[in-house]
């Protein structure tokens, strides 16, 4: 394997207790106990826009045996088709967090299509005298179809998250938490939006959003406050996991949240290049280890979700074989390295829900990190993790071995 010379003089020691005196206080928090009690080595998060048939014991089983699973609230409530089936999750899994996915400013432009009286059509109804416009008076589009609401707007927010209240209070279905989707420092349009004409100009002023330090203020303190409320309707247990490059960059913003998810990890939150090795780079001021103490924990956290670009490709070995690289594996070496993060774990590049080709039972982590160079190593109670980075960058940004009892369960050893 290739080594770089560039950091082999130095070794770090990463204390993974010497990084949580980067927390902010957190005066609530008070003696509570801080980081996480793991039943197993890691935990998993699974993501599924649309949930399988849980009567399938197979499609059971990929969410049972998630820690938190990320789902879709349209699903789950009022006439949704799992009304009322949440509880075959809960006793497949009675530890499981399940969170339900809420877009914090944007609604479907079909869904006025929808049966009156269903989640989404209340949530439609509830943003129309809130629709934000562009400086031609077009309606404000961040994706095709998506039409943007200001939720700048304290009446707006009240609108939506009175609808959220509802059904989560109505429905036999109660989420643990919310995924926010999502908060960016600003708004983001995706360039498949072409029609729209003018700037988007959520305040009316007539100045476009991203030249205009008003609206662009306005545009972020109401995503704080969004969180507050949001902690005033559903109670301080409930779960707040964002998505966005937001959480991932403000610590302060992140520790009003109990978690954040790296949408397509590493791109989101690390950019130009080897974004693998600046996510574990000490020196980087969102590396993973620091970003882990910026949630607040009083609700399990910190959830740090990795997401992952799908597929990724593959690598063929010395002897020639072709290895296709799931990059859930990788995601799996960056969590156990960085410990209270969790993983996202999907397999098909859909958001599906996965389950880990190999299952660990390494223990507990018996300490930090230890860096030498570009190997990064890690002791557990019943094995070992290391890793050498290569590239940092997909698809194989590095080499990877687990070793678990004396065996070598699991690595990638390519010729990069
Ligand atoms: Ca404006």
């Amino acid at each position: 394997m290739r080594r770089s010379a560039i950091f082999t003089l130095f070794l770090w020691i990463i204390i993974l207790a010497a990084t949580a005196c980067t927390s902010p206080t957190d005066p609530e928090q008070g003696s509570l106990p801080q980081g996480v009690e793991h039943d197993g080595t890691l935990r998993i998060a699974a993501l599924d826009y649309q949930i399988g048939d849980l009567a399938d014991p197979a499609v059971m089983a990929k969410y049972a045996r998630a820690d938190i699973l990320i789902a879709q609230c349209d699903q789950f409530w009022g006439r949704g088709s799992y009304e009322g089936k949440m509880a075959l999750l809960r006793a497949a899994n009675p530890d499981l967090k399940i969170i339900g996915y809420f877009r914090s400013k944007v609604v479907k432009d079909n869904w006025g299509e929808t049966p009156a009286q269903t989640y989404n059509y209340d949530l439609y109804q509830a943003s129309l005298p809130y629709w934000a416009h562009t400086t031609t008076g077009d309606t404000v589009m961040d994706w095709p179809g998506a039409a943007v609401f200001d939720f700048t707007n304290p009446d707006a927010r009240r609108a939506m998250l009175e609808v959220f209240r509802h059904y989560q209070q109505t429905s036999t279905n109660k989420f643990d938490g919310v995924f926010w989707d999502y908060f960016n420092p600003s708004l983001w349009v995706a360039p498949t939006v072409r029609d729209m004409t003018g700037e988007p100009d959520l305040d009316g002023d007539g100045i476009g959003h991203w030249s205009d330090e008003d609206e662009l203020q306005a545009f972020q303190d109401g995503q704080e406050a969004w969180i507050t409320e949001m902690q005033s309707v559903m109670g301080r247990g409930f779960i707040q996991i964002a998505n966005g490059s937001r959480a991932l960059q403000d610590s302060l913003f992140a520790h009003r949240l109990d978690g954040m998810f790296y949408e397509i990890f590493p791109d989101v939150g690390f950019s130009g290049g080897a974004e693998f090795a600046q996510a574990l780079d000490p020196a980087r001021f969102n590396n993973l280890w620091t970003a882990r103490s910026w949630p607040r924990t009083r609700n399990g956290g910190p959830w740090l979700i990795l997401s992952m670009s799908q597929p990724v490709g593959s690598y063929r070995t010395t002897d020639g074989e072709l290895v296709a690289v799931n990059a859930g594996d990788l995601t799996r070496i960056m969590a156990l390295l960085t410990d209270a993060t969790s993983i996202h774990y999907e397999n098909t590049g859909a958001h599906r829900a996965g389950i880990p080709r190999v299952e660990l039972d390494l223990g507990r982590p018996l300490g930090g990190v230890t860096i030498t160079g570009n190997t990064y190593e890690r002791s557990f109670e019943r094995g070992r993790v290391s890793m050498v980075m290569g590239s940092g960058a997909y698809p194989v940004p590095f080499d990877y071995q687990i070793v678990q009892k004396d065996v070598i369960v699991e690595e990638i050893d390519s010729p990069f």
